[in-house]
């Protein structure tokens, strides 16, 4: 199949996902075009069936906005007649879909129909997408797509509690590449951060208000006062001074380390003993799900679609959002308890298989096989 891809490129939950999904589909021999403003991060391979078109906003003085709707759509329309698309795939509704929407109309007039599946990922429903600003165009979007995903159960349910839609949502999990996240040995790595056998917890997002990010801080201060412990935050984003603000405050900055941004997350996995996630909202939780892959065990809410991922009392357990101090008893329970901690780290892992690409692929591969199908009747219509 040829099939386009629109996402963000830079950090962030549904850019991964979109583009490890069209890397493994181009490994299958699909033609995969990333059309974006920028080429996507994690698109660090070469391929022969991975292509990348980007989008060029037209800027001019009398725009206080550059309207990148209309110059994506207008991208779609000439990849899709240049590179004979049979599919489109955006991911997370604004304004993906609307621009989607916009270039299938066009392509019509052309007499071609450009069947386009919108996979809803999170805050385009939760927190963006539900806002009056943008609702009726979220909503309408969503409905006029060809076909529909939502990455977890939770999601679909909160898209249809927050939207009035007319069309069947599938749920396809986000998934786990194990060729990448896998535990390895790095021992040498971990005596060298915790040379006195200090317990390794660890914090990964874009540190967003949603994440909560000082419930980890608060969690791990009570944590510390029990057990010798290290905390690494990996990430950036809107929080993060107020974040090292709050560790200097807490007086806890020998044991905490803010790592940015970071490429092999999986390396600071390997040595990890536990992954916390305190999120207020969190529609599937991805970067748990790596740890869980590294045979991480996760101390974290009960937002979203977490509970989807995380089972409580087996790989992880689950506190009320803000519940830091619930959050803290669990995470001392299972340090101080190495054969419970093993067999989380177990559980953790068994648990991720079920989410490994090679069970989610065909699911993605099969669902565009039938919207295409569909298409084909639709030409002009
Ligand atoms: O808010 C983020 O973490 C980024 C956001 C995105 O769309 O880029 O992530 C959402 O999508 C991820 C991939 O499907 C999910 O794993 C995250 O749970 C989800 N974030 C939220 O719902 C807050």
């Amino acid at each position: 199949m040829r099939i386009g891809i629109v996402c963000y490129p830079t950090y962030g939950g549904s850019g991964v996902v979109a583009t490890e999904l069209g890397k493994a589909l181009a490994q299958k021999g699909h033609d995969v075009h990333f059309i974006t403003y920028q080429a996507p991060v994690r698109l660090d391979v070469f391929n022969e069936h991975i292509f990348y078109h980007e989008v060029s906003a037209f800027t001019y003085p009398l725009f206080q906005y550059q309207p990148y709707e209309s110059a994506l759509a207008s991208k779609i329309v000439d990849v899709a007649l240049h590179e004979h698309l049979d599919i489109l795939h955006v991911h997370y509704a604004i304004p993906h879909a609307s621009s989607a929407y916009l270039a299938r109309q066009i392509l019509n007039e052309h007499g071609y129909y450009l069947p386009f599946i919108t996979t809803l990922h999170g805050t385009d429903i939760t927190l963006v997408g539900k806002d009056p600003g943008y609702k009726p165009v979220v909503e309408y979007s969503i409905n006029h797509s060809d076909g529909i995903t939502c990455v977890s159960a939770n999601l679909k349910e909160e898209t249809t509690r927050h939207f009035h839609i007319t069309r069947p949502i599938v749920v396809i999990p986000n998934f786990i590449d194990f060729s990448r996240f896998r535990k390895t040995n790095k021992e040498h790595f971990r005596k060298a951060i915790a040379p006195n056998d200090e317990k390794i917890l660890i914090h990964v997002s874009n540190f967003r208000k949603v994440k909560r990010v000082e419930d980890v801080l608060y969690m791990f201060e009570i944590v510390m006062k029990k057990i010798p412990a290290k905390l690494f935050l990996v990430g950036d984003g809107p929080e993060r001074m107020n974040m090292e603000q709050l560790s200097r405050n807490l007086g806890i900055t020998e044991q905490v380390r803010f790592l940015g941004k970071q490429e092999s997350v999986e390396e600071l996995l390997a040595i990890a003993d536990l992954f916390v996630l305190p999120s207020e909202s969190e529609s599937f939780g991805l970067a748990a799900l790596e740890a869980m892959a590294c045979e991480v065990p996760v101390i974290s809410s009960d937002a979203g679609g977490i509970p989807e991922i995380n089972l409580h009392g087996k790989t992880g357990f689950l506190s009320k959002v803000g519940d830091y101090e619930d959050m803290a008893a669990n995470a001392i329970y299972l340090l101080q308890n190495e054969t419970v901690l093993r067999e989380f780290r177990k559980n953790a892992y068994e648990q991720a298989k079920q989410f490994s690409i090679d069970k989610i692929l065909p699911l993605y591969e099969n669902y565009y096989q039938q919207i295409v199908a569909v298409g084909k009747q639709k030409v002009n219509v």
